[in-house]
């Protein structure tokens, strides 16, 4: 029961529409897949977050790590990969590659053992979860404002009970966007925000108060990620609870952030901060500091699958008899990665996507599909 195989493919595919957030403008979608095959057969997939091209070289490095190895030992294999980064690495895209490698072999322990990922990290607490719609970005339009209360209105058709809109255009604009779409909404719709860092202190804190009365559920990057400071004093002073996590890696970073009483709910992105294995210490240590899980998720199927099984094993702190729920990230933005990728397709059904119960993942990749669209590979 050895690893034989190690690929990475690079996909990519142009959009239809481009599309802007703070600091960034889309016209293509990218993402590197990982996919490591036993000398039996079985496959494993995985996915990294962040530069693609950069991420397929990461994975190329470790995977001498990796041939001739058993998937079940997958804890040993994180930590040969880290020891291996550390001097060189401490956070970023070689992170990512690491956290595609740790997805790809809990997908291969879920099929070795005939269980889903959830139920190996210590149980299914729940077989669905709550969504939210990550949309409402920024695009060239004669009418910002009225797109995005347009646009609102179809998430809230579809079923989604919480939507996720940008801010960092500057907090007059950024005011009159959420207040639109606040309004449009209507109450009972939860919103959040995310500045994706794009505020320094006085123009997150204007925001902040300004939006106090537009019951925001919360206020995502509100700052640069370096600034723990900041974050610490902003969450004081706030009304609006803070959220923050998908720039930072491993529970070391998370736990700068925890000590530093930054956040209200931590983001890790499992397709970058470390994968399944260091996911689920820092969910651990979010709870020690009573703080809350709510996965990044903005990539293929692979990315959805697995936040869906973390929260599916999540518990909320503290606990009581009718427990807050837990909430994925579903990106709503053009990703033929994320819709046609996979199978069985995650569809909102009451506002809730199923938990995958097939072994590891639970996704069956279209192969086909993986050939048309890989601009760049890697093969052991
Ligand atoms: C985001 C995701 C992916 C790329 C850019 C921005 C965003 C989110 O911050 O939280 O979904
Ligand atoms: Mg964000």
């Amino acid at each position: 029961m050895m690893i034989d195989k190690v690929e990475a493919f690079v996909l990519s595919q142009q959009l239809e529409e481009s599309f802007y957030f703070s600091q960034n403008r889309y016209d293509t979608r990218s993402v590197c897949l990982i996919r490591i095959t036993m000398d039996n057969g079985l496959e494993g997939w995985g996915e990294g977050y962040g530069p693609a091209q950069l991420i397929k070289a990461g994975i190329e490095f470790f995977t001498p790590l990796l041939l001739g190895s058993t998937p079940l030992e997958q804890e040993k294999l994180w930590q040969s990969m880290y020891l291996r980064s550390l001097d060189h690495a401490r956070s970023g895209v070689l992170l990512s590659a690491l956290s595609a490698i740790d997805i790809a072999l809990w997908d291969l322990r879920g099929k070795i053992l005939s269980q889903p990922i959830s139920v190996l990290l210590g149980g299914r607490k729940r077989d669905s979860v709550n969504a939210y719609a990550t949309g409402l970005y920024f695009s060239d339009c004669d009418d910002l404002t009225a797109k995005l209360a347009n646009e609102a209105e179809t998430y809230k058709e579809q079923g989604f009970s919480a939507l996720k809109m940008k801010v960092g255009l500057g907090v007059d604009q950024d005011v009159k966007n959420v207040r639109a779409v606040r309004e449009t909404i209507g109450p009972d719709v939860a919103l959040m925000i995310d500045a994706n860092h794009a505020f320094s202190f006085r123009e997150a804190l204007d925001l902040a108060e300004a939006l106090e009365r537009s019951n925001i559920t919360w206020f995502e990057e509100p700052l640069t990620p370096e600034d723990y400071e900041g974050y610490r004093e902003l969450r004081k002073r706030s009304r609006i609870p803070i959220a923050a996590g998908e720039c930072e890696y491993l529970r070391y970073g998370f736990l700068r952030l925890f000590r530093h009483r930054c956040v209200d709910i931590a983001q890790p992105d499992p397709c970058a901060t470390g994968g399944i294995t260091e996911t689920k210490k820092i969910v651990d240590l979010a709870q020690t500091f009573g703080v809350d899980f709510a996965p990044h998720c903005w990539g293929s199927c692979i990315s959805v699958a697995t936040s869906l099984h973390l929260l599916s094993n999540w518990d909320p702190y503290p606990g009581r008899l009718f427990n807050r729920e837990s909430i994925l990230e579903l990106d709503r933005t053009q990703n033929l990665f994320r819709e046609e990728l996979g199978f069985p397709k995650f569809t909102l059904q009451q506002g809730k996507v199923q938990v995958p119960d097939g072994p590891g993942l639970g996704i069956e990749i279209d192969e086909d599909l993986v050939r048309k669209y890989t601009v760049g590979s890697f093969s052991s």
